[in-house]
């Protein structure tokens, strides 16, 4: 089963690779997009790492001189009609050193420091010359992954506690979750939008298995009005109808911090390292001060508009356990909330964890962000789970994630309860990520003993 699944894996990583990034899917998603590129770079290191440095030097070319980097970079080859919505619709000026490539002006969760990480760590695997690219590759990136978190961390500091705020769902990555509906309700809804624009995505995917209308007229309609003010964050929260502090966007700012720890030390930057350890572990105080419910005992989004909490129960709400000084008492309830009936982690014959709780009334097996089983969510769970030494679940995670994806392919998500594939039938996450289940058996040098 496994010289099958990494011999399919590597072919979706080579179908997919368009010269000088990676697109998520080649119909669907014909751009490059922020965060697919880290989980990407993370299966890359295993066959292509010149890729993987190439694809994440692709994607910080982009970064605005603000140190936001955008959440898809357009690639000036794919028209315009064939995505929604595309480089003319945002209205991105030139700027920087890619100038033909336009790019939206939102951002998605900073995980390019931990795949950065992990490429370099990888590249003992293919020899010296490899470590000394690594090597040059870690000193470029190094200031402008810097940058980012300094972005995030005071343009996005809407809320006051240090966390970053996203202002558009997009932003999260997990577009059309649950966690934004109450605050996605304040949103003004203008369905006539979708008569001006024409959503490209119906055209490739299945209506059920995307956002709503209304939903969809919630995004146009944010964008325009972000766009409108030039993308400036300043006094932001008294005019733009959503600003969320989520759980997973912050837990994954937390753990690049310390990813970036672990750079500046082999970059010799030694009080930089400190640094990056401290603000690492003022991040992880601030979700817990911030996005704990203590009744859910699990995280949730913040509304920092109107200070409550999103009552829903998502996956993104157990993420915080990437942070390794989270308490005890979080880190309880957490584990709490995965084994139960909302997440059941897998036993030895069933699926990965779902986005959203099993149980809610709302819960939908098809609709994207609203109860479908996805890769990089299980991924970083995984993660989560040796970081706070528990091996036996980490590894039943693991083997769940590799056969679900065995079975079906490597389909962009699935059905929570048959498995079936979802979404993009040969989706770049989905195969990078599998590369890196299937190598990465061992426990990591960053899990704490149990
Ligand atoms: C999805 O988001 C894009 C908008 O950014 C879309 O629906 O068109 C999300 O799943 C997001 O997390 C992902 O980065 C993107 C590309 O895979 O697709």
């Amino acid at each position: 089963m496994s010289a099958e699944l990494w011999n399919s894996a590597a072919g979706v990583l080579e179908t997919n690779w368009s010269g000088d990034h990676m697109v998520p899917s080649r119909r669907l998603y014909p751009h490059q997009w922020s965060w697919d590129t880290a989980f990407i770079a993370i299966g890359l290191a295993y066959v292509n790492p010149t890729r993987a440095w190439r694809d994440l030097r692709s994607l910080f070319e982009a970064q605005w001189p603000d140190g936001r980097v955008p959440h898809i970079v357009f690639d000036p080859a794919t028209a315009e009609a064939d995505y929604f919505p595309g480089p003319a619709f945002w209205g991105v000026p030139a700027y920087g050193s890619r100038p033909a490539h336009g790019s939206t002006g939102l951002v998605q969760p900073p995980l390019h420091a931990v795949a950065a990480w992990k490429v370099y760590r990888r590249a003992a695997a293919h020899g010296a010359a490899c470590v000394q690219q690594a090597h040059a590759e870690l000193q470029w990136l190094y200031p402008r992954l810097v940058a980012q978190q300094e972005y995030l961390t005071t343009h996005r500091n809407l809320g006051g506690s240090g966390l970053a705020s996203i202002v558009h769902p997009w932003e999260s990555g997990l577009d059309n979750s649950p966690a934004w509906d109450a605050a996605m309700a304040a949103v003004p809804a203008d369905l006539s939008l979708l008569t001006t624009y024409h959503r490209r995505d119906l055209d490739v995917a299945d209506a059920a298995h995307r956002p709503t209308d209304l939903d969809y007229a919630r995004y146009v309609g944010l964008v325009l009005d972000y766009r409108a003010g030039d993308y400036s964050d300043t006094g932001l929260l008294s005019r733009h109808a959503f600003a969320v502090e989520c759980p997973s966007f912050n837990a994954i700012l937390g753990a690049a911090e310390l990813a970036l720890a672990q750079i500046a030390g082999v970059l010799g930057h030694t009080a930089e390292a400190v640094a990056h350890r401290e603000r690492a572990h003022r991040i992880t105080r601030a979700i817990v001060d911030n996005l704990w419910d203590p009744r859910t005992r699990i995280f949730h989004a913040r509304d920092v508009r109107t200070g409550t909490l999103s009552p829903a129960r998502c996956v993104s709400g157990l993420l915080p356990l990437l942070l390794p000084d989270l308490p005890a008492d979080q880190v309880d309830g957490i584990l709490a909330e995965a084994r139960s009936e909302r997440f059941g982690l897998p036993l030895s014959t069933t699926l990965p964890v779902p986005s959203y709780d099993r149980t809610a009334a709302d819960f939908d097996t098809e609709r994207y962000w609203r109860g479908p089983v996805w890769i990089n969510m299980n991924w970083l769970l995984r993660r989560g789970l040796l970081m706070h030494g528990l091996r036996d679940e980490a590894e039943e995670l693991r083997a769940a994630m590799v056969r679900l994806v065995h079975r079906n392919g490597h389909f962009e998500y699935f059905h929570p309860t048959t498995g079936e594939g979802l979404g993009a039938p040969t989706f770049s996450w989905t195969a990078a990520l599998a590369l890196d289940l299937l190598a990465d058996r061992s426990v990591p040098a960053y899990a704490k003993a149990a």
